[in-house]
Protein backbone atom coordinates (compact mmCIF):
# COMPACT_ATOMS: atom_id res chain seq x y z
CA UNK A 1 0.00 0.00 0.00
CA UNK A 2 1.64 2.94 -0.95
CA UNK A 3 1.07 6.74 1.32
CA UNK A 4 -1.34 8.08 -1.58
CA UNK A 5 -3.54 5.07 -1.14
CA UNK A 6 -3.25 5.08 2.66
CA UNK A 7 -4.55 8.98 2.37
CA UNK A 8 -7.64 7.84 2.21
CA UNK A 9 -7.20 5.07 4.75
CA UNK A 10 -4.65 5.56 7.21
CA UNK A 11 -6.44 3.17 9.75
CA UNK A 12 -5.45 0.81 6.66
CA UNK A 13 -2.14 1.12 6.58
CA UNK A 14 -1.36 0.81 10.04
CA UNK A 15 -3.19 -2.55 10.05
CA UNK A 16 -1.37 -3.55 6.77
CA UNK A 17 1.87 -2.61 8.67
CA UNK A 18 0.60 -4.54 11.92
CA UNK A 19 0.41 -7.57 10.29
CA UNK A 20 3.63 -7.52 8.33
CA UNK A 21 5.08 -7.38 11.61
CA UNK A 22 3.43 -9.66 13.09
CA UNK A 23 4.38 -12.12 10.12
CA UNK A 24 8.03 -11.57 10.53
CA UNK A 25 8.04 -11.20 13.62
CA UNK A 26 6.49 -15.00 14.45
CA UNK A 27 9.75 -17.27 13.78
CA UNK A 28 11.20 -14.87 17.33
CA UNK A 29 7.69 -14.88 19.25
CA UNK A 30 8.59 -18.16 20.43
CA UNK A 31 12.06 -17.71 21.91
CA UNK A 32 10.47 -15.47 24.70
CA UNK A 33 9.65 -17.91 27.90
CA UNK A 34 6.35 -18.36 28.93
CA UNK A 35 4.44 -20.38 31.01
CA UNK A 36 4.51 -23.39 28.99
CA UNK A 37 8.21 -23.19 28.06
CA UNK A 38 10.05 -21.15 31.03
CA UNK A 39 13.68 -21.03 29.46
CA UNK A 40 11.89 -20.76 26.05
CA UNK A 41 13.45 -22.14 22.95
CA UNK A 42 16.13 -20.45 23.19
CA UNK A 43 17.65 -23.16 25.92
CA UNK A 44 18.56 -25.44 22.71
CA UNK A 45 20.38 -22.61 20.96
CA UNK A 46 24.46 -22.59 20.74
CA UNK A 47 25.83 -19.48 21.30
CA UNK A 48 26.21 -18.76 17.64
CA UNK A 49 22.73 -19.22 17.09
CA UNK A 50 21.81 -16.73 19.75
CA UNK A 51 23.91 -14.30 18.20
CA UNK A 52 22.36 -14.72 14.69
CA UNK A 53 19.45 -14.65 15.78
CA UNK A 54 20.24 -11.27 17.97
CA UNK A 55 21.53 -9.87 14.63
CA UNK A 56 17.90 -11.17 12.34
CA UNK A 57 16.27 -9.14 15.41
CA UNK A 58 18.19 -6.28 15.29
CA UNK A 59 17.16 -6.19 11.67
CA UNK A 60 13.78 -6.49 12.01
CA UNK A 61 13.33 -3.69 14.51
CA UNK A 62 15.13 -0.92 11.50
CA UNK A 63 12.35 -2.51 9.01
CA UNK A 64 9.29 -1.85 11.73
CA UNK A 65 10.90 0.60 13.73
CA UNK A 66 12.94 2.34 11.52
CA UNK A 67 12.53 5.59 9.42
CA UNK A 68 12.01 3.75 6.38
CA UNK A 69 9.08 1.64 7.50
CA UNK A 70 5.78 1.94 7.66
CA UNK A 71 5.39 2.76 11.56
CA UNK A 72 6.65 6.34 10.52
CA UNK A 73 5.10 6.69 7.50
CA UNK A 74 1.70 6.28 9.40
CA UNK A 75 3.64 8.53 12.13
CA UNK A 76 4.13 11.28 9.55
CA UNK A 77 0.12 10.81 8.30
CA UNK A 78 -0.91 11.82 12.24
CA UNK A 79 -0.97 15.88 11.22
CA UNK A 80 -2.03 14.98 8.00
CA UNK A 81 -5.46 13.52 9.22
CA UNK A 82 -8.78 15.36 9.08
CA UNK A 83 -8.96 17.15 13.09
CA UNK A 84 -11.68 14.77 14.38
CA UNK A 85 -10.18 11.66 13.28
CA UNK A 86 -6.50 13.07 14.41
CA UNK A 87 -7.22 11.75 18.17
CA UNK A 88 -7.94 8.28 17.90
CA UNK A 89 -5.50 8.31 15.00
CA UNK A 90 -2.72 9.19 17.06
CA UNK A 91 -3.59 6.90 19.52
CA UNK A 92 -3.91 4.00 17.30
CA UNK A 93 -0.26 4.64 15.73
CA UNK A 94 1.16 4.74 19.41
CA UNK A 95 -0.23 1.67 20.52
CA UNK A 96 0.87 0.05 17.48
CA UNK A 97 4.48 1.79 18.67
CA UNK A 98 4.37 0.38 22.04
CA UNK A 99 3.25 -2.81 21.19
CA UNK A 100 5.94 -3.20 18.33
CA UNK A 101 8.37 -2.15 20.49
CA UNK A 102 7.54 -4.11 24.01
CA UNK A 103 7.37 -7.27 21.82
CA UNK A 104 11.21 -6.85 20.61
CA UNK A 105 12.39 -5.94 23.78
CA UNK A 106 10.61 -9.01 24.52
CA UNK A 107 12.93 -10.97 22.73
CA UNK A 108 15.95 -8.94 22.95
CA UNK A 109 16.05 -9.41 26.30
CA UNK A 110 15.82 -12.85 26.45
CA UNK A 111 18.17 -13.15 23.44
CA UNK A 112 20.42 -11.07 25.50
CA UNK A 113 20.53 -13.05 28.40
CA UNK A 114 20.78 -16.14 26.89
CA UNK A 115 23.79 -14.83 24.78
CA UNK A 116 25.19 -13.82 28.01
CA UNK A 117 24.93 -17.06 30.52
CA UNK A 118 26.06 -19.04 27.22
CA UNK A 119 29.45 -16.73 27.02
CA UNK A 120 29.60 -17.12 30.75
CA UNK A 121 29.45 -20.98 30.08
CA UNK A 122 31.85 -21.13 27.23
CA UNK A 123 34.62 -19.22 29.52
CA UNK A 124 33.65 -20.68 32.59
CA UNK A 125 37.41 -22.61 34.49
CA UNK A 126 36.89 -24.77 37.13
CA UNK A 127 39.53 -23.93 39.20
CA UNK A 128 39.41 -26.96 41.30
CA UNK A 129 40.66 -28.91 38.39
CA UNK A 130 44.16 -30.16 38.80
CA UNK A 131 46.44 -28.62 36.23
CA UNK A 132 48.42 -30.65 33.65
CA UNK A 133 51.68 -31.26 34.57
CA UNK A 134 54.76 -31.25 32.23
CA UNK A 135 55.59 -34.92 32.24
CA UNK A 136 58.43 -35.20 34.66
CA UNK A 137 61.64 -36.53 32.76
CA UNK A 138 64.35 -38.84 34.32
CA UNK A 139 67.74 -39.39 34.34
CA UNK A 140 69.52 -41.52 31.27
CA UNK A 141 70.48 -45.32 31.83
CA UNK A 142 73.94 -44.59 31.20
CA UNK A 143 73.92 -41.85 34.06
CA UNK A 144 72.20 -44.59 36.90
CA UNK A 145 74.55 -47.01 36.04
CA UNK A 146 77.17 -44.21 36.44
CA UNK A 147 75.70 -43.73 39.69
CA UNK A 148 75.75 -46.90 40.75
CA UNK A 149 79.17 -47.31 39.69
CA UNK A 150 80.26 -44.23 41.47
CA UNK A 151 78.10 -44.95 44.87
CA UNK A 152 79.88 -48.61 45.10
CA UNK A 153 83.25 -47.04 44.44
CA UNK A 154 82.89 -43.96 46.94
CA UNK A 155 81.70 -46.33 49.07
CA UNK A 156 85.33 -47.75 49.32
CA UNK A 157 87.30 -44.65 50.14
CA UNK A 158 87.48 -43.79 45.96
CA UNK A 159 86.71 -39.87 45.02
CA UNK A 160 85.17 -38.92 41.72
CA UNK A 161 87.44 -36.85 39.30
CA UNK A 162 86.25 -35.43 36.41
CA UNK A 163 88.16 -33.40 33.75
CA UNK A 164 88.39 -31.97 30.15
CA UNK A 165 87.34 -33.73 26.94
CA UNK A 166 89.86 -31.81 24.90
CA UNK A 167 93.68 -32.87 25.72
CA UNK A 168 97.21 -32.68 24.57
CA UNK A 169 98.83 -35.01 23.24
CA UNK A 170 101.04 -35.39 26.80
CA UNK A 171 97.71 -36.57 28.76
CA UNK A 172 96.39 -38.51 25.94
CA UNK A 173 99.53 -40.30 25.11
CA UNK A 174 102.92 -39.38 26.40
CA UNK A 175 102.31 -39.80 30.06
CA UNK A 176 100.62 -43.15 29.24
CA UNK A 177 103.45 -44.48 27.89
CA UNK A 178 102.05 -45.11 24.82
CA UNK A 179 105.03 -45.07 22.34
CA UNK A 180 105.42 -42.42 19.34
CA UNK A 181 104.44 -45.16 16.61
CA UNK A 182 101.08 -46.65 18.40
CA UNK A 183 98.80 -46.78 16.11
CA UNK A 184 96.34 -44.99 18.45
CA UNK A 185 97.99 -41.90 18.27
CA UNK A 186 96.75 -42.32 13.97
CA UNK A 187 94.26 -39.69 12.75
CA UNK A 188 92.69 -42.82 11.82
CA UNK A 189 91.78 -43.67 15.39
CA UNK A 190 91.81 -40.42 17.25
CA UNK A 191 89.88 -37.40 16.51
CA UNK A 192 92.03 -34.43 16.42
CA UNK A 193 91.14 -30.65 16.62
CA UNK A 194 92.79 -27.90 13.55
CA UNK A 195 95.23 -26.89 16.24
CA UNK A 196 96.65 -30.64 17.23
CA UNK A 197 94.41 -30.99 20.19
CA UNK A 198 93.01 -34.89 21.40
CA UNK A 199 89.71 -35.69 21.97
CA UNK A 200 90.44 -38.29 25.38
CA UNK A 201 90.32 -41.40 23.76
CA UNK A 202 90.28 -43.08 27.55
CA UNK A 203 89.61 -41.24 31.04
CA UNK A 204 93.43 -41.88 32.30
CA UNK A 205 93.77 -38.41 30.89
CA UNK A 206 91.73 -37.19 34.27
CA UNK A 207 94.17 -39.86 36.09
CA UNK A 208 97.58 -37.84 35.06
CA UNK A 209 95.73 -34.39 36.10
CA UNK A 210 94.59 -36.51 39.73
CA UNK A 211 98.16 -37.63 40.19
CA UNK A 212 99.78 -34.78 39.38
CA UNK A 213 97.84 -31.83 41.54
CA UNK A 214 96.98 -34.52 44.93
CA UNK A 215 100.09 -36.63 44.41
CA UNK A 216 100.30 -40.62 46.12
CA UNK A 217 98.46 -42.16 47.82
CA UNK A 218 95.83 -41.90 45.70
CA UNK A 219 92.05 -43.65 45.27
CA UNK A 220 90.23 -42.16 42.61
CA UNK A 221 87.41 -43.29 39.55
CA UNK A 222 87.13 -41.01 36.67
CA UNK A 223 83.86 -42.12 34.82
CA UNK A 224 82.87 -39.89 31.75
CA UNK A 225 82.87 -39.42 28.30
CA UNK A 226 85.77 -40.73 25.15
CA UNK A 227 85.82 -40.20 21.59
CA UNK A 228 87.47 -42.86 19.32
CA UNK A 229 87.10 -42.79 15.01
CA UNK A 230 84.80 -46.01 14.97
CA UNK A 231 81.98 -46.71 11.92
CA UNK A 232 78.70 -46.23 13.89
CA UNK A 233 77.83 -50.58 14.08
CA UNK A 234 75.81 -51.85 16.77
CA UNK A 235 78.53 -52.72 19.18
CA UNK A 236 80.38 -49.04 18.40
CA UNK A 237 80.07 -45.30 18.66
CA UNK A 238 82.60 -43.06 17.74
CA UNK A 239 81.33 -41.43 21.45
CA UNK A 240 81.10 -44.03 24.42
CA UNK A 241 81.60 -43.61 28.21
CA UNK A 242 84.17 -45.65 30.46
CA UNK A 243 85.11 -45.01 33.59
CA UNK A 244 88.62 -45.91 34.94
CA UNK A 245 89.47 -46.39 38.43
CA UNK A 246 93.05 -46.10 39.93
CA UNK A 247 94.79 -47.04 43.37
CA UNK A 248 97.99 -45.98 44.10
CA UNK A 249 100.26 -46.44 47.43
CA UNK A 250 102.51 -48.10 48.90
CA UNK A 251 102.78 -51.82 48.43
CA UNK A 252 99.95 -51.67 46.48
CA UNK A 253 100.30 -55.54 44.72
CA UNK A 254 97.99 -56.91 41.57
CA UNK A 255 95.91 -58.68 44.61
CA UNK A 256 94.46 -55.65 45.59
CA UNK A 257 93.29 -55.39 42.06
CA UNK A 258 91.77 -58.26 42.02
CA UNK A 259 90.39 -58.24 45.51
CA UNK A 260 88.52 -54.50 44.29
CA UNK A 261 87.48 -55.78 40.76
CA UNK A 262 86.00 -58.71 42.35
CA UNK A 263 84.13 -56.27 45.13
CA UNK A 264 82.90 -54.45 42.72
CA UNK A 265 81.51 -56.60 40.64
CA UNK A 266 79.45 -58.89 43.17
CA UNK A 267 78.12 -55.01 44.29
CA UNK A 268 77.03 -54.78 41.09
CA UNK A 269 76.16 -58.29 40.25
CA UNK A 270 75.27 -59.91 43.43
CA UNK A 271 77.23 -62.00 46.01
CA UNK A 272 77.75 -65.01 43.99
CA UNK A 273 79.57 -63.23 40.92
CA UNK A 274 82.43 -64.55 40.11
CA UNK A 275 85.68 -62.90 38.18
CA UNK A 276 88.59 -64.02 36.40
CA UNK A 277 91.99 -62.37 35.20
CA UNK A 278 93.43 -63.06 31.71
CA UNK A 279 96.90 -62.04 30.65
CA UNK A 280 96.71 -59.33 28.47
CA UNK A 281 98.93 -56.10 27.50
CA UNK A 282 98.71 -52.31 27.80
CA UNK A 283 101.45 -49.70 27.49
CA UNK A 284 100.12 -48.33 30.49
CA UNK A 285 100.20 -50.99 32.69
CA UNK A 286 102.70 -53.99 33.33
CA UNK A 287 101.47 -56.65 34.05
CA UNK A 288 98.21 -56.18 32.65
CA UNK A 289 95.27 -58.33 32.34
CA UNK A 290 91.52 -58.30 31.04
CA UNK A 291 88.71 -59.14 33.40
CA UNK A 292 85.85 -61.49 32.96
CA UNK A 293 82.49 -62.20 35.13
CA UNK A 294 80.39 -65.09 35.63
CA UNK A 295 76.89 -64.39 33.59
CA UNK A 296 74.77 -62.36 35.53
CA UNK A 297 71.98 -64.23 33.82
CA UNK A 298 73.10 -68.04 33.49
CA UNK A 299 75.10 -68.16 36.36
CA UNK A 300 78.05 -69.27 34.35
CA UNK A 301 76.15 -72.24 32.84
CA UNK A 302 76.02 -70.79 29.43
CA UNK A 303 73.08 -68.71 27.58
CA UNK A 304 72.63 -66.13 24.42
CA UNK A 305 74.22 -63.05 26.86
CA UNK A 306 77.40 -64.91 27.95
CA UNK A 307 77.26 -66.91 24.34
CA UNK A 308 77.13 -69.89 26.09
CA UNK A 309 80.79 -69.45 27.68
CA UNK A 310 79.24 -68.43 31.17
CA UNK A 311 81.54 -65.20 31.32
CA UNK A 312 81.30 -62.25 30.41
CA UNK A 313 84.07 -59.82 29.39
CA UNK A 314 84.17 -56.68 31.04
CA UNK A 315 87.46 -54.26 30.88
CA UNK A 316 90.93 -54.07 31.26
CA UNK A 317 93.08 -53.43 34.03
CA UNK A 318 96.98 -53.89 35.59
CA UNK A 319 99.58 -52.64 37.69
CA UNK A 320 100.43 -49.17 36.39
CA UNK A 321 103.73 -48.78 34.22
CA UNK A 322 106.06 -46.82 36.26
CA UNK A 323 107.08 -44.68 33.23
CA UNK A 324 103.35 -43.86 33.96
CA UNK A 325 103.98 -43.04 37.59
CA UNK A 326 107.08 -41.06 36.85
CA UNK A 327 105.17 -39.00 33.69
CA UNK A 328 102.82 -38.03 36.73
CA UNK A 329 105.49 -37.02 39.17
CA UNK A 330 104.48 -40.14 41.29
CA UNK A 331 108.09 -42.11 42.62
CA UNK A 332 107.49 -45.26 40.87
CA UNK A 333 110.83 -46.81 44.14
CA UNK A 334 108.16 -45.37 46.67
CA UNK A 335 104.88 -46.02 45.00
CA UNK A 336 102.85 -48.90 42.88
CA UNK A 337 99.55 -48.79 41.77
CA UNK A 338 96.64 -50.38 40.52
CA UNK A 339 93.81 -49.41 37.42
CA UNK A 340 91.14 -50.41 35.34
CA UNK A 341 89.04 -49.36 32.91
CA UNK A 342 85.69 -50.68 31.66
CA UNK A 343 82.99 -49.55 29.30
CA UNK A 344 79.86 -47.67 30.90
CA UNK A 345 77.86 -48.15 27.30
CA UNK A 346 78.79 -51.81 26.71
CA UNK A 347 77.82 -52.80 30.29
CA UNK A 348 74.21 -51.13 29.83
CA UNK A 349 73.96 -52.83 26.66
CA UNK A 350 74.55 -55.78 28.50
CA UNK A 351 72.41 -55.15 31.35
CA UNK A 352 69.45 -53.94 29.54
CA UNK A 353 69.35 -56.69 26.99
CA UNK A 354 70.08 -54.06 24.18
CA UNK A 355 71.11 -55.57 20.82
CA UNK A 356 72.35 -52.32 19.46
CA UNK A 357 74.80 -49.55 22.10
CA UNK A 358 73.55 -46.61 19.52
CA UNK A 359 69.77 -46.77 20.90
CA UNK A 360 71.87 -45.46 24.05
CA UNK A 361 72.66 -41.93 22.02
CA UNK A 362 69.92 -41.72 19.64
CA UNK A 363 67.69 -39.90 22.24
CA UNK A 364 64.24 -41.10 21.09
CA UNK A 365 62.32 -40.92 24.04
CA UNK A 366 60.64 -43.87 23.15
CA UNK A 367 63.65 -46.19 24.17
CA UNK A 368 64.42 -43.44 26.90
CA UNK A 369 61.56 -44.02 28.91
CA UNK A 370 61.41 -47.47 29.38
CA UNK A 371 64.15 -46.77 31.95
CA UNK A 372 61.61 -44.48 34.28
C1 LIG B 1 89.74 -51.07 28.83
C2 LIG B 1 91.10 -51.03 29.39
C3 LIG B 1 92.38 -49.87 30.99
C4 LIG B 1 93.74 -48.54 32.41
C5 LIG B 1 92.66 -48.67 31.59
C6 LIG B 1 95.12 -46.80 33.42
C7 LIG B 1 95.14 -45.50 33.87
C8 LIG B 1 96.30 -44.98 34.36
C9 LIG B 1 97.41 -45.74 34.42
C10 LIG B 1 97.34 -47.03 33.99
CL1 LIG B 1 96.37 -43.37 34.87
N1 LIG B 1 96.22 -47.56 33.49
N2 LIG B 1 93.98 -47.30 32.96
C11 LIG B 1 94.55 -49.63 32.67
C12 LIG B 1 94.25 -50.83 32.06
C13 LIG B 1 93.18 -50.97 31.21
O1 LIG B 1 91.28 -49.92 30.19
O2 LIG B 1 89.35 -52.07 28.27
N3 LIG B 1 88.98 -50.01 28.94
C14 LIG B 1 87.66 -49.92 28.43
Amino acid sequence: MTESQSQEDPKALVEAACKAFEQEFERFAGLVPDSVSPSGMLSGFSLDRAESEQRALAELRTRHLGKKSALAASKRMIGRVSAEQRGAFGQLVQRNESEITARIAQVEEALTSHIESARTERERIDVTLPGRRPRRGHLHPITMLRERIEDIFVALGYVIEDGREVETDFYNFDALNIPQNHPARAAQDTFYTSDGFALRSQTSTVQIHAMQRRGAPLRMIAPGRVFRRDTPDPTHNPMFFQVEGLCVDRGISMSHLKGTVAEFLRQMFGAQTVTRFRPSYFPFTEPSAEFDFSCFKCGGTGCRICKNSGWIELGGSGMVHPNVLRAAGVDPEIYSGFAFGLGIDRMAALMYGLDDIRLLFENDVRFLQQFD
